[in-house]
Order: C-alpha cells, then structure tokens, then sequence
C-alpha cells in the first residue's frame, strides 16, 4: 500500500475509502478462515481469500480419497501446492480430514477386511499424512461427524457413534487410535473432533462425553491430553437458535480443550435468489453468531467460513456466504465485521427469520385420503433439503378438532426402501409438533416427533408420545401417502391457538442409507430436539 496518504490529504486529496479486512477486526480475538476450492484460483477468489482471512482449509484436496485412492499410494502433488500457497501467502493451513465416513477409498475399511487390518489401514493413513504435512499445518480435523444426529442417550457416546465402515470394522476404539496414530505423526499439530448440529444438546452432550472421557484416559501423550480441540462445522440456517450455539462453545470450553467454528455458512434463500429482506436477516444472523463468538475470544482459537463465494459454496442455491457470485460482499459480510453496529441498523427488518405460517381449517376428516374434507385443507409444501442430495419431496394437508390434529402427507420420488434398521434412516415423514410455540431449545410436555414409513411402521421422539396415535399408509410407484392422527396433549385447542409445527421427509438410498431430508420450514437440522425453527399452524374455525 502507498505510504503517501499524509501527503495526500496535505494537498487536499481524500485518502483511499477502505473497508477494515475482517482478519484484522478479530486478529486480536481467534484466526479467520476460509476454503481453498482446488489448486487454482480465479484472481477474484484470491483476492476474497488473502484480504479477508488468515487461515485456510483445503475443501476436498486434503481427504482420505485423494491422498491416498489405493493402499500405500500417497499422492500430495495437489495438497502440497495448496499448502505451500497458504503459506507463502502468509496465512495459517489447517488440515482436513483424516477420517471420515466420505470421501474416503473403499479399500481402507471395505466387507471382508479384517479388524486388524483396518486398525493398520487407519494409523497408517492419519500417520503418514499427519507427518508428510509436519510443520506446515498448525491444526488437523482427525476425525469427522462420528456422532449420529440427536443421539437418544448422549451419556453413551460410544452407542451414539455412527455406524460407519470404521466402526463396523474396528467399534468404537477407532476413535482414539486415529487421534494416537495423528499425535504420533505430528506432534505439534492441534488435533481436533470436528462435526455438524453441534449446537444440537444431544449431540454435543455425546462429543462432550466422548472427548472427557478419551482425554481422562490419555492425559499426556506428547506432553497433553489425546484431544486438543472441537470443531463445530457451524452450517447453519436462519433458524439456527443462536442461543444453544453459545451454550455449545460454553461446553466444550469447559474442557479446556479449544473451540473452533471449522465451516461456517448460513443458508438463506432459494433457487440460487436471496431477496433483500432473506439478506438482511442472513446478515443478523452473522453478526448475532459474531458477537457470540467475540465472547467467547478466550476459548474460539478460528472462524472458518466455507465457502469463498455464493457462487462456489457447496450449498450455492442457498446463498450461505457472505459474498455475492459477483465477489461483492453482502449484508452478511457486514454483520460480520461489524455486528453491534449492523444489528442496531437492521433490527426491524432483519432480527427475525419468516417462519411459515399454515391457516388450519375445523374438521375430523377419515383417515383414508379420500374424505372431501381434506379437498378444502390448503396444501403445505415440504420441499426445502436440508441436505446437498435433492431426493423425496412431498405435500401436506392439516386438519383440527377439539382432540386431534389431522396431517396427511403425499411424498413424490421416493424410492421406497426400509431396509435399515434404524427407521430414521428409511422412507419416512415425520411430523414435530410443539404445541404451546414455545420454540423452546430442547423439547418440553406436548412437543414431540411422530414418524411413519411407506409401509405404516411408527416410531415416536419421546416414546412417550405414541398413547392414541394412529396412522395409515399408501404405497404405489414412486409415491406413497401417510395421514396421522396425533391427539393434543397440553392443550385445549380454540379458534386461533398457534401451534408449532413442522414436516420432515427422509429419502433413503437404494441402498438403504437416509440421503435426503425435506423441509417445510426448519432447515436448522435439529427439529429432533429443538422446536425453535418450527414454522406454526394457525387454528381456524
Ligand atoms: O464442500 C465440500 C464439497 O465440495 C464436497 O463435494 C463434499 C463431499 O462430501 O464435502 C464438502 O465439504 C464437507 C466437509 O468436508 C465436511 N462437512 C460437511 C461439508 C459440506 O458437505
């Protein structure tokens, strides 16, 4: 930059208008990050990533599958040049994954390996890895989303792991012989468990647990406890209750282990369009989650956004980031960098997120599909994914009476698979309801999740919920049809009461894995447990 402003402004010159980098707004409070796409980037993309950030994360290069695609075959041609540009630009590099139930070679963990050789294929990989990037990294994610979505008993996180490859191979133990294998290849490097809805209690009490319990076991290897840190990947939505994101970063802190915030993004519109006020209310988002962050400067040691634009993010028909495809930065950008200040301009537009709202007409309708009360109920779309796969989608019809509420729901491209045993992850709807709106952070009396499949097979978040519920199923091609009857159980439902509400249809693969989720209104990813992102039904009569 010239040195010559003084002069300037002595002729009568304006200095140059600049916008402070969001790095050095925060260089006294945690590290400011974002992805590095692949090894070329556009000039706009360079230009975004080394104003704004002091830290990197290579979004793919990084991963089991490129590094190493066939045993014993390393390959860090593409790794080596991000990391080396990172560097040479002056920022930090933090490494990204060492294991994951994605992108990761079938060979390492595939039916018919052995449990031994499983355990070799793990250490060698987080091993070699960790030691080829020594020096270079200041941080590695060891190991990525272990943990199942709301587990039921987070008290057992072991029961709450996911039912991956690796722990189908090894159990359990793999979690800790990965963050071993890690702390021997590179010693110096902070190493972190890094996941998704973290700012779901449930799943954050279960990574609480999981993290207390390997650091009370190895309290020193290599000078420290096994786990140096959690990161909560922080893709949120503007439903996210900010509120039990603080309380997360407040949890983990308690263990004395660091926190950072690894993918930030905060998905807000559609179709790839963001209307002024979805901006603004993205923006309060940021800045809220920013302020959230500044207090807790002590614990959050990096900010890692991912995503250097709209138009290059993983989700970029939801507009998450906080430049524009155009590299101009947004609202977002603006709540980040200044969030008091953004907050107090925007609160009447912005502060809240439009929940969906549904009018509700009186009647006991049969629950076959085909009494004509249902022809009047308007219909609720249910066709907002919460997941990159666009899979099953589905319409809604809601009916009242003095006892019940009616939900009949119509899902389109199924592929009508419960070969799982776990029914979440089956063709499924499922309806959540929180019957005072209390849009309370964990569910309390009279909230409550109902799920049905194709084939009319129930299942109820808290079991509790399933006295006088009834359900029927239609299945034909690729479009089935579930109506539920669910009885109210706190209240006394009156012309006008507001309830919350939401609907949720899971699409399995056709191998049997959940790989789509459609919403009406909640893309906070924790409808499970947290009614807070409910859109309302409105009672009519
Ligand atoms: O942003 C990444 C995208 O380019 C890849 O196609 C995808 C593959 O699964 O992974 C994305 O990044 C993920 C990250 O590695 C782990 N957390 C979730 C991220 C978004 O899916």
């Amino acid at each position: 930059m010239p040195s010559g402003s003084e002069d300037s402004m002595e002729e009568g010159v304006a200095p140059p208008l600049r916008i402070t980098p969001l790095k050095t707004v925060y260089e006294d409070d945690f590290l400011i990050g974002n992805v590095v796409p692949r090894q070329y980037l556009s000039e706009d993309e360079t230009y975004v990533l080394t104003t704004h950030h002091s830290a990197a994360t290579a979004e793919n290069a990084m991963k089991p599958q490129p590094l190493q695609p066939d045993k014993g075959n390393f390959k860090f041609e593409q790794a080596d040049a991000i990391v080396n540009a990172v560097l040479a630009a002056g920022m930090k590099m933090h490494g990204h994954t060492l294991a994951w139930h994605q992108q990761s070679p079938t060979w390492m963990n595939e039916e018919g390996v052995s449990r031994e050789e499983a355990i070799e294929n793990l250490t060698t990989h987080a091993r070699t890895v960790a030691e080829h990037f020594r020096g270079r990294v200041i941080s590695w994610d060891v190991l990525n989303e272990a943990i199942n979505d709301n587990p039921a008993n987070p008290a057992d996180w072991r029961a709450s792991l996911r039912q991956s490859r690796w722990y189908q191979t090894i159990g359990p133990d793999y979690v800790e012989i990965v963050f071993r294998a890690a702390r021997e290849g590179d010693p110096d490097a902070m190493l972190y468990y890094n996941d998704y809805n973290l700012d779901n209690r449930n799943k954050a009490l279960a990574v609480y647990n999981m993290v207390k319990e390997l650091n009370e076991k190895y309290p020193n290897v290599g000078g420290r406890p096994l786990i140096d840190g959690v990161g909560m990947q922080g893709h949120y939505s503007l439903q996210t209750n900010v509120t039990n994101v603080e309380d997360s970063i407040k949890r983990f802190g308690s263990l004395g282990v660091e926190v950072s915030v690894t993918e930030l993004d905060v998905q807000a519109g559609t179709d790839y369009e963001l209307t002024e006020t979805q901006a603004i209310s993205q923006g309060v988002l940021y800045a809220r989650l920013f302020n959230v962050f500044k207090k807790y400067a002590e614990t959050i040691a990096r900010v890692t956004m991912w995503g250097l634009n709209d138009d290059s993010s993983w989700r970029s028909e939801r507009s998450p980031t906080m430049f524009d495809a155009e590299f101009q930065p947004k609202p977002a950008f603006f709540g980040a960098l200044n969030p008091t200040v953004f907050i107090a301009q925007n609160q009447k537009g912005g502060s809240k997120s439009a929940v969906k709202q549904a009018q509700v007409h009186y009647g006991t309708p049969k629950l076959d599909g085909n009494d004509a009360l249902w022809d009047s109920a308007p219909e609720i779309p249910v066709n907002q994914h919460l997941t990159a796969w666009q899979g099953a989608t589905g319409s809604a019809k809601v009916l009242w009476d003095d006892k019940n509420l009616y939900v009949l729901v119509a899902v389109h491209n199924a592929v009508m698979n419960k070969t799982n045993a776990n029914p979440r992850e089956q063709d499924s709807v499922e309806v959540f309801i929180d019957e005072n709106n209390g849009k309370t952070g964990a569910f309390e009396k009279g909230d409550g999740q109902y799920r049905v499949n194709f084939d009319n097979e129930a299942s109820f978040n808290p079991a509790s919920i399933k006295s006088g519920f009834t359900s029927v199923a239609f299945a034909s091609g690729a479009v089935y049809t579930v109506a539920m009857r669910i009885p109210f159980k706190t209240i006394k439902p009156a012309n006008g009461t507001v309830v919350g509400f939401d609907i949720q249809i899971n699409g399995a693969s056709p191998q049997g894995m959940r790989q789509s989720v459609a919403m009406w209104n909640d893309l906070s990813g924790n409808s499970a447990g947290d009614t807070s992102g409910y859109g309302t039904l409105k009672l009519m009569k």
